[in-house]
């Protein structure tokens, strides 16, 4: 595959870090935090109970290899590891997916200030798209840790 979708949007692989069977995790366009990055059902599935218990399991398993690796890259001392299911919850981008945020000390003047820039951080015009160049390299640095 080539690409992967998410949602309506067309993720390239050459943003995509992490696969496994039935998951597959990629860098983000609008990051909260250094190291924000995502991991999506291959299928596209807009909530979570619309998952299969098998593409529960694999993206738990994918979640979990994931976390260390990118709280130790980022040099975190935590992780926020978040699932907004459905929009009331803020989900925006109608595929479920598992925020990945490293988070060390001082990085918000408030820790769980990570919960309101959650539901505006891709809502907020202000902040600009990253460019694919920056996404890729991340990627790629990213892929780097799981060989
Ligand atoms: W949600 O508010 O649906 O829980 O979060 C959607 C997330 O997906 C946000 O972090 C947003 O920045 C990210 N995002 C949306 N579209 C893309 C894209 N095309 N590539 C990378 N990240 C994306």
């Amino acid at each position: 595959m080539s690409e992967f979708l998410f949602g309506s949007h067309v993720i390239s692989r050459s943003v995509v870090f992490f696969q496994s069977r039935l998951s597959y995790a990629f860098v983000n366009r609008r990051p909260i935090l250094p190291g924000h990055v995502l991991v999506s059902p291959k299928r596209v599935v807009m909530r979570f109970a619309d998952m299969t218990p098998d593409e529960v399991k694999d993206l738990f398993i994918a979640t979990h290899q994931i976390v260390p690796a990118i709280e130790r890259h980022y040099r975190g001392t935590a992780t926020n590891i978040a699932i907004q299911d459905g929009k009331e919850a803020g989900q925006s981008v109608q595929h479920i997916h598992v925020h990945i945020i490293p988070r060390k000390q001082g990085d918000f003047e408030n820790t769980d200030d990570v919960y309101k820039k959650l539901q505006s951080h891709d809502k907020d015009d202000s902040t600009k798209f990253r460019s694919p160049e920056d996404m890729a390299q991340e990627a790629s640095e990213l892929a780097e840790l799981f060989k």
